[in-house]
This record gives C-alpha cells, structure tokens and sequence, in this order.
C-alpha cells in the first residue's frame, strides 16, 4: 500500500471553506491514524480527461492508496472504516449499525440539507424560492427532530463514536449558514463533540490550509 492520496481543490469561496466533501476522507484518515497526501487541483484541472480518470463527475474527492482507486465520499469513508476500530466497531451488529448511519446521513439527511444550501446560497432571492424554501426547511427540521430524539442521552449515534457519527457531522455542518442546529440543544452539543475531536480539527485544518496561502 502506498501513501494515500486524497484530491482536494486548491481554492474555493469562503462559503465553501470547511464544508468540501473532502474534508470527510481527511477526518477519517486522522482518526484511522493514517498519513496522506492531498492532490491539490484547480477548479479547470478538475474537469480535465486526466482528472475524469479518477473522478468520472469532475468532483472531489479521488481517493487511491495502491490498493484501490475511489470515488464518492461515501465508499472511500467506509472503505478506510473497514480497515479502523477507530471509526468501525469490531462485532457484525455494530458494523451493520455504522454502516446503516453512513447511509442514512448521506441518503436520508444530506438531500435536504442539501437542497437547503442550494436554495440559500445559490438562489437565493429568485422568486421561486419563496416557496419552495418554507417546504425544505420543515423537511430539514423533520430531519433534525429525528436526530435530536435518536441522540437524547447519548453521546454518539451508537454506543461510541463510528464513521456513521463523523458522516453525520459533516453533513450537519452543511447548515452552518443558517442557525437551525443552534436550535436543537442535543445536537448542537453533539456537533461541537465531534468536532472537538483532535482528527476533526487536523483535517479541518488541512483543508483550510491552501485556501489561506491562496489568499
Ligand atoms: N457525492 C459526491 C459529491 C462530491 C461533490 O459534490 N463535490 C463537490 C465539492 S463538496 C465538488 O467537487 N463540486 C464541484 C463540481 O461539482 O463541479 C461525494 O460525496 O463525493
């Protein structure tokens, strides 16, 4: 296995910043205890033949490490889990549970939250999102009612933190333009638990790291 190499844009808005989905590939190589490299692009390199070798869909991020070449946060998240008790439970039950929250952060809350960004930060003010914005908002705030209830009294999704919690935090983190998980006291602290997490803060930081010399 050679070292890890994950693709990372040089440069985005500052809207973005701390919110690119390679952040998630980054947090679960720190909390795997695994070394990496990022593959810095610009946004042009990134629709180039070469790089739609690795990314079919122009994005970030690609993922290889010798043994496999990815794509989709998601597989290369659960990937480097498989291989880490740090981030995946050891038993059948609990890996079945991880991988059940992986999913459900990106299929069941991500879309909403998703389309919530979209409206506010790329629509925002064009007459049609006046009402569809109400619509995805109640939907956002189902889906944070629900986290809300399954998180009361606990620390993690599950018994101990998992990939299936650092998923969902970077998907939470998504709405940090609005205040709506400010509003819900359980998984605000949840949030701010996961993110104080040493591994978060250094991945945070390495993706922060070539925006600010672009700067
Ligand atoms: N489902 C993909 C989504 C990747 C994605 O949306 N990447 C964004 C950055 S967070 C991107 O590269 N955007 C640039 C573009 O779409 O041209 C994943 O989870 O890896």
């Amino acid at each position: 296995m050679s070292t890890p190499c994950v693709s990372a844009f040089r440069w985005v808005p500052p809207f973005a910043q701390g919110v690119v989905r390679d952040l998630r590939v980054r947090w679960a190589l720190e909390e795997a205890g695994v070394g990496y490299e990022a593959q810095l692009l610009d946004f042009e390199e990134s629709k180039q033949p070469a790089y739609l070798r690795q990314q079919p869909f122009g994005q970030v991020p690609a993922f290889s490490d010798g043994r496999v070449d990815m794509f989709e946060s998601g597989a290369i998240v659960l990937h480097i889990a498989l291989d880490s008790p740090a981030l995946m439970p050891g038993d059948d039950a609990g890996r079945a549970r991880t991988m059940t929250w992986i999913f459900a952060a990106l299929n069941s809350v991500e879309p909403a939250f998703a389309q919530l960004g979209e409206i506010d930060l790329f629509h925002a003010g064009e007459a049609w999102t006046v009402e569809r914005r109400p619509q995805v908002e109640a939907d956002v705030r189902a889906k944070l009612a629900t986290l809300s209830a399954q998180l009361e009294g606990r620390d993690y999704l599950e018994d101990n933190f998992t990939a299936g919690d650092l998923m969902m935090v970077t998907v939470l983190r998504i709405l940090r333009h609005t205040p709506l998980v400010g509003e819900y006291p359980v998984l605000h602290a949840y949030q701010a638990r996961c993110e104080a997490r040493p591994a978060f803060q250094r991945a945070l930081a390495a993706q922060l790291e070539p925006f600010e010399q672009a700067a």
